[in-house]
């Protein structure tokens, strides 16, 4: 398999931050949010709180009560949750990541992986810096602060994004990826909770180096194939889980660079057909149909941008994605002064394609 250089982003003390941006007179001190149940004006449980508070002792899930003991005699802020406001504010930054990545995969309001092979070009030195730009760009589009981790996978990328808290930025390289897991304890891996954490400290494991080294075949018999087998690869930084899109499939894309930097459209169209070939039999190996065609650019002074446009009706052809390709950058270049470095060509929004399904059943009729 491909090297791949994939991203957790986790925001910092999302609803508290959102609340200081919303209020920013409130970032010096300690900020509260919480869920009141209503039985008493003091009743309900800490959501999250600023880095101030916690370092009172505040922590998420504590009753408010008790929050409200350890903050005595500061002057602490407390919020009910406002999750409309929240969302709006967590769907700015997913579109922005969009922009930036192949593939996103939104795991909760507050977390996405993306998939940034294309965009770094397979590097991990590139993802660094790629990583500061998308965070500084966040940081003036929306005002809010989070943390990346990196890696060559989504498992090694969670922990890698724990590592650090907050505005962090932790790089793990795929040759470092076993050395960084061997000194963690097994429970940081996804999977294993208080009872299997106590059944592996009974087999002698305790950190996942212990884990790695334990034999495949023994951990089959005692936690069952497949979670066995998921213990073995995890514990030995392997795991092959695409960055998808959840709910919907995902998109298909090629990003290609251009031979010289330029402005000019017909120069730029002769690469996305390069781009678009690739796409297109990718789409119709997998016999799908797509709803949404999209371009990707990279200017000189690499910021990027991307265009969609959504289509009446599904189309599974290679005209369509090229018509389209050329009208998203006309009205590109023409809002755009800037050279382009870098081009990218996106379907989504997929559908099975019918007619082969058609095709499928009456080749299997005509057969029986
Ligand atoms: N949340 C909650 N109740 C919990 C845990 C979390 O309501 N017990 C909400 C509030 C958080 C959001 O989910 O802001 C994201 O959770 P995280 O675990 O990522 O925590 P934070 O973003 O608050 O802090 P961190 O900076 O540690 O990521
Ligand atoms: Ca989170
Ligand atoms: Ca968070």
């Amino acid at each position: 398999m491909q090297i791949r250089v994939v991203m957790l982003a986790d925001f910092d003390y999302f609803f508290a931050q959102c609340e200081e941006l919303r209020t920013p007179a409130i970032k010096d001190k300690p900020v509260v949010v919480g869920v009141y149940s209503g039985r008493t004006e003091e009743s309900g449980a800490v959501s999250t709180s600023n880095y101030i508070a916690r370092k009172y002792g505040v922590k998420s899930g504590m009753p408010l009560f008790l929050a409200k003991r350890k903050l005595d005699g500061t002057d602490a802020v407390f919020f009910k949750v406002d999750h409309e406001y929240y969302d709006q504010i967590s769907d700015r930054i997913m579109q922005i990541f969009r922009g930036y990545a192949s593939n996103l995969e939104q795991v909760s309001v507050d977390e996405a992986y993306l998939d940034v092979t294309d965009q770094v070009e397979g590097s991990f030195d590139n993802a660094k810096d790629y990583a500061q730009k998308i965070k500084a760009d966040i940081k003036l589009q929306v005002g809010i602060s989070f943390t990346i981790g990196v890696g060559p996978n989504k498992l090694i990328a969670k922990i890698a994004c724990d590592n650090q808290k907050p505005d962090g930025l932790t790089i793990v390289k795929p040759q470092e990826a076993k050395t960084f897991l061997e000194p963690l304890d097994v429970d940081r891996l996804l999977g294993i909770g208080k009872k299997t954490s106590i059944k592996m400290t009974e087999l002698g494991i305790k950190t996942i180096g212990d884990l790695a080294k334990y034999g495949c075949p023994r951990l089959v018999e005692i936690f069952g194939k497949a979670l066995g087998i998921y213990f073995h690869n995890a514990a030995n930084a392997i795991d092959n889980e695409p960055v998808q899109e959840q709910g919907e499939a995902e998109s298909i894309s090629k990003i290609g660079t251009l031979k010289q930097d330029t402005h000019d459209l017909e120069f730029i169209l002769h690469k996305t057909d390069e781009l678009t070939e690739f796409v297109y039999k990718e789409v119709t190996e997998r016999g799908l149909s797509f709803k949404l065609v999209s371009i990707y650019a990279v200017n000189v002074d690499l910021s990027s941008k991307s265009r969609s446009i959504t289509l009446e009706q599904p189309a599974k052809d290679k005209e369509t994605i090229r018509r389209n390709v050329r009208g998203l950058f006309e009205r590109f270049l023409a809002e755009s002064a800037l050279a382009v470095r870098r081009v990218g060509v996106r379907v989504s929004g997929f559908s099975k394609d019918e007619s082969r399904q058609k095709q499928l059943t009456s080749f299997f009729q005509g057969t029986t």
